[in-house]
């Protein structure tokens, strides 16, 4: 870390770390030789190929992570007597937010299957590190950005699992009263502020989101250091937005998170084929801001760097950008057979599933027993069990809703003469879906 000191803070990437034991190799499944997609290693050096006097510090091996930094640091409070890096109430939190993502992703895909949902539908398994790492440090008031991956988040963010199985369902009782579905989860309550099925979209509302928090308390003088947390995946970084957001973000010194889940695939496409320079955290220095790299499959890591991104952005610091390395254990979506990624990367990262590895840190460190676990896992199968009853019970949402928020009026429809909506069978949809 010496050859960073003479770089500006400000450009500085946090707690770079590169002894970690290396992930999964990636390139060994893609073709290098190929002319289409990138030739670079995934994780090379971060030292700029040309020369600069800015000097960048030089990340040589595969992980760069926090773990080292953050177990050599003392706890502030006495919360703890070593040097653990998680009470035991957070542990159990944390333990049970990931359970809950699990094993309400594993239900949605019996329920799909079964018929009850419409639409896509992409599943969070193996990613649940990263929405119970940041999301859990949030309060309520912060507010959450996602993707059609949005299921988890909502859940992390405090939705209800009621309410986003009934959106799931199509229920009026789902948290987009069943307009929404998979993709477009939503709750004013909770600031989620949307699933965003076109990539890239959630990235510009999170800034928008970020700079209200900064307008209200540098030009209305409210009492708010409200943050925001905007979740992508990788394959979004090749996006613009991603770009004109990061320079609005840097330029504002704006209160928000970036949070790429870089599961290493964007559908069938793998990230080293499609980026010219794989190694997204860079990104963050190059627009002024700090640039992590974390590995995603261990929440523990993910929490510190999660901490000091929203420590940073509450006390009017400005952005992150954070990279998460992760993997997602089923195809794209539910419709995806997943015959694409090779046996062999996924068997590697199944072995590092993150609740399993959450798990053994909390027996070995005596933060809880087997039998504390099993409570919490039995009650959450309880949870998802009544939020499929709740989700199947409910009713559909009135055929009136379907115009509802519709400004342009559709010939015969729209606003009728005694003001209310009018609704008469468009015909359109016979035969194609159960409204
Ligand atoms: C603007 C836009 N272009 C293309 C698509 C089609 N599309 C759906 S998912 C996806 C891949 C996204 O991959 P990534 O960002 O890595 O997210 P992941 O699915 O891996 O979580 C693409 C290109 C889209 N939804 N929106
Ligand atoms: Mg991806």
């Amino acid at each position: 870390m010496s050859s960073a000191m003479a770089v500006p803070k400000i450009i500085q990437p946090m707690n770079l770390i590169s002894n970690e034991k290396p992930l999964f190799d990636p390139l060994k499944s893609v073709p290098t030789s190929s002319f289409l997609g990138s030739v670079q290693k995934f994780r090379l050096s971060a030292k700029l190929p040309f020369s600069s006097s800015r000097q960048y510090p030089s990340v040589s091996t595969t992980v760069v992570a926090v773990s080292e930094v953050v177990k050599e640091r003392k706890p502030k409070s006495a919360v703890s007597p070593s040097n653990l890096l998680i009470t035991k109430e957070e542990g159990l939190e944390v333990y049970e937010d990931m359970i809950l993502g699990r094993v309400f992703e594993d239900m949605c895909a019996q329920m799909y299957y079964r018929g009850k949902m419409f639409g896509f539908v992409h599943l969070y398994n193996g990613q649940e590190a990263i929405s119970s790492g940041f999301i859990k440090l949030l309060t309520k008031t912060d507010s959450v950005v996602s993707t059609y991956r949005d299921h988890v988040h909502s859940l992390s963010k405090g939705v209800p699992a009621r309410a986003v199985m009934s959106e799931l369902f199509g229920k009026a009782t789902g948290c987009c009263r069943g307009q929404g579905g998979s993709m477009h989860m939503f709750s004013k309550e909770h600031n989620v502020l949307g699933g965003f099925a076109f990539i890239g979209e959630g990235i510009p509302v999170a800034t928008g989101a970020a700079f209200t928090s900064k307008y209200k308390r540098e030009v209305l003088k409210e009492n708010c250091d409200d943050v925001t947390v905007a979740f992508f995946g990788d394959g979004t970084c090749n996006n613009g937005q991603f770009f004109e957001c990061l320079n609005m973000a840097a330029l504002w010194k704006l209160p928000i998170i970036f949070v790429v889940e870089n599961n290493l695939w964007a559908i069938g496409m793998s990230h080293v084929r499609a980026t010219s320079d794989p190694a997204i955290w860079k990104k963050g220095p190059a627009f002024g801001m700090p640039g992590v790299h974390v590995d995603g499959m261990d929440v523990l890591k993910v929490r510190e760097v999660a901490k000091e991104a929203i420590g940073r952005a509450r006390r009017g610091e400005g952005p992150t950008l954070v990279e998460c390395e992760t993997y997602r254990f089923r195809g794209h979506s539910l419709a995806d057979p997943d015959e694409l990624r090779d046996p062999a990367e996924k068997a590697s990262y199944s072995s590092r599933d993150p609740i399993a590895a959450l798990k053994k840190y909390l027996i070995e460190n005596k933060l809880a027993s087997e039998s504390d676990l099993k409570t919490i896992e039995k009650k959450i199968d309880e949870v998802v069990e009544d939020a499929v009853d709740f989700g199947d019970q409910s009713p559909a949402p009135l055929r009136s809703q379907l115009l509802e928020n519709v400004f342009a009026d559709p010939k015969g429809f729209g606003i009728g003469p005694d003001g209310k909506y009018r609704c008469e069978d468009p015909k359109f949809t016979e035969g194609t879906a159960q409204v």
